[in-house]
């Protein structure tokens, strides 16, 4: 297994975002990813002879991100920190929320000149902080997902790792087209996507494992037939991100019946959890898939702030063997996980699930 790291993934450091009608501190924190990093340092996954190799990502092109998302988007994320600046000084202090959105009937042709009406032109809450890094860490998460893809189909058939991780922050399966929320601004399993497509592949898959349906990868893709979108989450009658995921949504147009939710009530435990993987896995497999991107969120954890599934640490040893026994060459994204202290030996379970 390759690990491509964020290099800069610390450069995007919220300090608050609106939670039930305060401001609260984020929950999406550098210390996330640094508890990842600690426990594949503990178990010597890394180490020479162990099951995976830690890397550095190459350098992106544009080019890559466009195909993903709408050039005015990523212009908006470039530059945003610097006009939030312009505006006042003292904003280097704060971080940029949105508090103004167009609904049903507004425009989106034409992106207003006010700083604050264009956050909301490009967003859909107030919980997803802009700030000084958030670009450049954005900018490199994408980086380790287009390397990830390289290094998994990019080389000679002999030598391909059995999986890669673009372990990054911020998380990205939430963020679509052209707007950014739920903590995520670039949609890495997407470019990982597009970048397996560029390697050769004819035709992937993404499984998003995360407690969130993962709307943005959906509203990229639902009109494709040669990516196939799956997720797993929380009823979105009663979770996060509650427009979109439901089981009716099957893609449209030639993308008709390329996109299959599998949305479970809150308090799901592991094995009506692990019935529904196992549906999902199925549909993956008649895809005829040359990879599998799994948006890998273990915000599903027993412990997770935020959500309400009732997974074990175990059960991602579980997780991760059921994955590999797809038998084919799988992509893993980092998306959520909130419980910070359990979160490296949730995710580390499920590499160590995938390589035994
Ligand atoms: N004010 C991921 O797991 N919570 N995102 C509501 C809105 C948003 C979770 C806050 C949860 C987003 C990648
Ligand atoms: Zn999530």
């Amino acid at each position: 297994m390759l690990i491509f790291a964020n290099p800069d993934h610390a450069a995007h450091c919220g300090r608050f975002e609106m939670f039930r009608g305060r401001q609260v501190p984020c929950h999406e924190v550098p210390a996330r990813l640094d508890q990842v990093l600690a426990e594949l340092e503990r178990r010597r996954f890394c180490a020479p002879g162990g099951p995976a190799a830690l890397r550095e990502p190459l350098p992106l092109e544009r080019a890559l991100l466009e195909r993903v998302h709408a050039p005015r988007y990523l212009d908006f994320l470039e530059n945003a920190w610097g006009e939030w600046l312009a505006l006042d000084p003292a904003n280097a202090a704060l971080d940029a929320l949105p508090s103004v959105w167009p609904v049903r009937g507004f425009r989106s042709d034409i992106a207003p000149q006010n700083f604050a009406a264009r956050m909301g032109l490009f967003s859909f809450d107030s919980g997803s902080p802009l700030t000084a890094g958030t670009w450049r860490a954005a900018w490199q998460g994408a980086a380790c997902a287009a390397s990830a893809a390289q290094a998994l189909l990019g080389g000679p058939t002999e030598d391909r790792p059995t999986a890669t991780l673009a372990l990054t922050r911020p998380p990205g399966h939430h963020a679509g087209p052209d707007f950014f929320g739920g903590y995520c601004f670039i949609n890495n399993a997407a470019v990982a996507a597009e970048a397996l497509l560029a390697q050769g592949a004819r035709r992937v898959a993404i499984l998003d494992v995360d407690y969130h349906h993962g709307n943005g990868t959906q509203t990229i893709f639902e009109a494709r037939a040669d990516i196939l979108t799956v997720s797993l989450h929380g009823d979105p009658r009663t979770e996060y991100p509650f427009y979109l995921g439901h089981a009716d949504e099957r893609g449209t147009g030639a993308g008709e019946g390329f996109n299959l939710n599998l949305p479970l009530p809150a308090g799901t435990g592991f094995d009506a959890w692990r019935r529904a993987l196992h549906s999902g896995l199925q549909r993956v497999s008649d895809h005829g898939a040359d990879a599998v991107i799994v948006a890998l969120g273990v915000d599903t954890f027993a412990g997770d702030p935020i959500s309400r599934f009732g997974l074990a640490s175990q059960d991602y040893l579980t997780l991760g063997a059921d994955l590999a026994g797809l038998g084919l060459p799988l992509l893993f994204t980092l998306e959520g996980g909130y419980a910070v202290a359990d979160m490296g030996v949730n995710v580390v379970n499920v590499l160590e699930g995938v390589m035994i």
